[in-house]
């Protein structure tokens, strides 16, 4: 049997692999071998890549669907039919009693490009709803706004992940890619290997820190009054790119009269930093002509996250590194599709393309490939966690269907939102595992796997991909365009639904035609042949746009735009009651919520339970020693952790990873505090305090679900 290739299911490297069995016949477990052929890790994969076929024939895989009759009766085994009719009749029953939004949607990320698509044209034209948003939200949604709101587009990278190798430095902010995205460590080696600087800023000294020339260690939620502070310093000492902010930017008077205030003594009592590594940084980014600065959540996930990246942007723009190859900003995107998911629909404002839904010519064209009317299509929704609150309420949706995300663990304040979710009278989830959002399905519909299925993706550098299916799923699954379709169908919804990937990509072409993200110029044969396409491409002569702003800027005038931020601290900042802050984020070995890596026995190995991560000193003024559990309180709640000591982290920080549910549920404790342009919870700080407890009162934390 010959290898198929295709790319992990995980997170936006999207490493390539190949897939295939040994032995004549082809008999044995699937093997997953990593492509040298691809870019974005040239041989490379993390733990998670190398098990990722473990998920495929994990014990309490879903391979029937499952319905409930009542609330309080157990999901059992029905056929799709059965599950089909169900899910129509509620849709029928509650759109009839209380209006067309009383259906949402909440999709995910992880989605290929062809079901994001399908989804949010689903939620538009088969339910008339205009209550659909995802999991993005939560993920790339502030650096997306500032891109937006600085270069009129929001593509990832700013040209290939290789180019990097290349830089004369690079400034990474809130990113742990050591664990988030182990081989992208190999571009930033290239670069420190010709003579390039890495620089990292985060409140823990992470592996990736590790490797980096010069650390900055700020509290956290403090970057914004950092890049300020640092864009302050830059003008001091004459570092500015003068000539460029003339000719092809917009606003840097304003923003050189509000940094004026953020002077380096201010900025190191607000931020930990002190002022020679400020200094430091900013002259190592401004020796090259070839620099970049890349931020990823730890930066992002703020109420004021949008200003945070906006911060970091202008600085980048002063000191003239975009709009030519080889340097720029670049935000690096997390989940598998998060490009390519968030730019086709599944987005409350949206339409597909990237284009906006309240936008009379987008709505023109889009209804007419839909083959329905503009008036027709609904207006702007909910954003997440503004949608996931309101499930269930008075004026909220009564029924939900779920694709592609596990909110009850990964959603800000999860406790509410999970209540929110019981609250509903109808909620359908499509997985291939029981997660914990699954299990409170009215029916739950079993769903194809990476490896069982085709469709397209869009990594982190924009660049379109193909997933190329290698097995046969199990009997009684489908895919979710089938389901979608099944759905549409019985809906008696206009327009075409294929559950044929490949027909639902030449559609999508056809309505993102003309739009910020344009893919009429890709095919599948493209993709195969080039070894991907990157987007804008508007016509099948057209090469792709590794590098979009050599030219011009995608806004109006073609100019960047600075805009000034001032810093205002977190939304809940500590006090003597929850003195200490609290950060979250990932480790190696688990993937976000954990509803698939809790499952991969290696994985769960290498990372068995949640657990809290805090200075020694701090520790010892709270008589907490290594392995303790502990429970972390904040005001929405608290969680039961084993304490693990570290020197690497700030004294007045502590941090947990949110892979976990249960009493060990970080999202128990995190503030759903949003940003006011891009809806942003702030995931990545809150006020917590921290209390030692007996043992013998708690029980242990189940680290494998199955
Ligand atoms: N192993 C693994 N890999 C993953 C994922 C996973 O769940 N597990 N998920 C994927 C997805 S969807 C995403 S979005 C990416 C996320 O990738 P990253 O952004 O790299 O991951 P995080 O761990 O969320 O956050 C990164 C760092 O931000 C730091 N940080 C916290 N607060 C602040 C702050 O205020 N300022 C600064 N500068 N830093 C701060 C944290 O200490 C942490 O080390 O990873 C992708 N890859
Ligand atoms: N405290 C805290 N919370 C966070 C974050 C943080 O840093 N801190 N990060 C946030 C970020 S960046 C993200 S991206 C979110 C992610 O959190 P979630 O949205 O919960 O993401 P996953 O855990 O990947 O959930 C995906 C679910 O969909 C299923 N699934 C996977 N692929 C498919 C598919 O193709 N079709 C269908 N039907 N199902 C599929 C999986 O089995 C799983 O149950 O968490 C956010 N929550
Ligand atoms: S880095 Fe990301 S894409 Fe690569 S193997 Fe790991 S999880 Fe998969
Ligand atoms: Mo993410």
């Amino acid at each position: 049997m010959t290898d198929t290739r295709t790319h992990c299911p995980y997170c936006a490297l999207q490493c390539g692999m190949s897939l295939g069995r040994d032995g004549a016949p082809a008999a044995g477990p699937l093997r997953v071998t990593p492509r040298v052929d691809v870019p974005a890790n040239r041989g490379g994969l993390c733990q998670k890549g190398w098990t990722a076929a473990e998920m495929l024939t994990v014990p309490d895989r879903l391979t029937s669907p499952l319905m409930r009759s009542r609330r309080d009766a157990p999901l059992e085994p029905c056929t799709w039919d059965e599950a089909v009719d169900r899910i129509t009749s509620e849709i029928t029953r509650l759109q009839g009693a209380h209006g067309l939004d009383a259906v949402a949607v909440f999709g995910g990320g992880g989605l290929t490009n062809e079901k994001a698509y399908q989804l949010g044209k689903f939620a538009r034209i088969a339910l008339r709803t205009s209550q659909i948003d995802y999991n993005g939200r939560f993920c790339m949604s502030s650096a997306a706004a500032a891109s937006g709101r600085a270069f009129g587009l929001d593509r990832g990278l700013p040209g290939p992940v290789t180019d990097l190798g290349r830089a004369d430095a690079i400034l990474l902010t809130g990113g742990n890619v050591a664990e988030t995205m182990p081989p992208f460590m190999r571009h930033l080696t290239d670069a420190q290997r010709g003579g390039g600087a890495l620089i990292v800023i985060d409140p823990r000294r992470t592996a990736t820190a590790r490797q980096a020339d010069l650390y900055l260690q700020p509290t956290p939620g403090t970057d914004l009054a950092l890049a300020n502070g640092m864009l302050h310093l830059a003008i001091e000492e004459s570092l500015l790119d003068e000539e460029f902010l003339a000719a092809r930017t917009g606003g840097f008077e304003a923003v050189r009269t509000v940094v004026n205030g953020y002077w380096p003594d201010r900025v190191e009592r607000i931020t930990g930093v002190p002022v020679p590594s400020m200094r430091e940084a900013v002259r190592l980014l401004a020796r090259g002509r070839r620099s970049y600065v890349l931020t990823a959540r730890g930066t992002e996930q703020h109420a004021r996250g949008t200003d945070m990246v906006t911060a970091f942007i202008n600085l980048a723009l002063a000191l003239g590194l975009p709009g030519r190859p080889g340097s720029g900003y670049g935000c690096l995107t997390g989940q598998g599709n998060g490009q390519g998911g968030r730019e086709h629909g599944q987005k409350a404002d949206q339409l597909p393309g990237y284009r906006k839904i309240d936008d009379p010519e987008a709505r023109a064209h889009v209804a007419a490939v839909w083959g329905v009317r503009p008036a027709d299509l609904p207006g702007p929704g909910r954003s997440a966690y503004e949608l996931l609150s309101a499930l269930g309420t008075a004026e909220g949706p009564k029924a939900m269907l779920l694709f592609g995300s596990n909110p009850v663990v990964s959603a800000p304040r999860a406790s509410a939102v999970e209540e929110r979710i019981r609250a509903l009278d109808f909620l359908a989830v499509a997985d291939f595992v029981p997660s914990e959002s699954a299990v409170l399905a009215d029916v739950v519909l079993p769903t194809a796997q990476w490896a069982e299925e085709s469709g397209t993706m869009t990594n982190l550098e924009g660049r379109v991909l193909r997933r190329n299916r290698a097995v046969t799923p199990p009997a009684d699954v489908r895919t979710d365009l089938e389901i979608l379709a099944v759905l549409a169908d019985r809906l008696h919804a206009p327009g075409t639904w294929s559950g044929e990937p490949s027909e639902v990509f030449e559609e999508l072409r056809e309505a993102s035609a003309g739009g910020p993200a344009d893919y009429s110029g890709i095919t599948y044969e493209r993709i195969e042949k080039e070894g991907g396409v990157f987007w804008p491409c508007p016509s099948e002569e057209h090469p792709g746009t590794p590098r979009p702003f050599l030219e011009r800027f995608a806004t109006p005038d073609g100019r960047a735009r600075l805009t000034p931020v001032e810093y205002t601290g977190p939304a809940e900042d500590v006090d003597p009651e929850y003195p200490v802050y609290l950060t979250t984020g990932r480790v190696l070995a688990q993937y976000q919520s954990g509803a698939q890596t809790r499952r991969v026995k290696p994985l769960v190995d290498a990372a068995p339970e949640a657990f809290v991560e805090l200075h020694p000193d701090l520790a010892e003024r709270l008589d907490i020693a290594d392995g303790d559990r502990v429970r972390v309180v904040s005001r929405r709640g608290s969680a039961t952790v084993r304490a693990r000591l570290t020197e690497a982290i700030r004294y007045d920080t502590v941090f947990m990873p949110f892979h976990w549910a249960g009493e060990g549920r970080a999202n128990l404790l995190t503030n759903p505090a949003l940003d006011p342009l891009s809806r942003m919870p702030e995931f990545k700080v809150c006020a917590v305090r921290l209390e030692p407890v007996l043992s013998a009162s708690v029980p242990v934390i189940e680290g494998a679900v199955a």
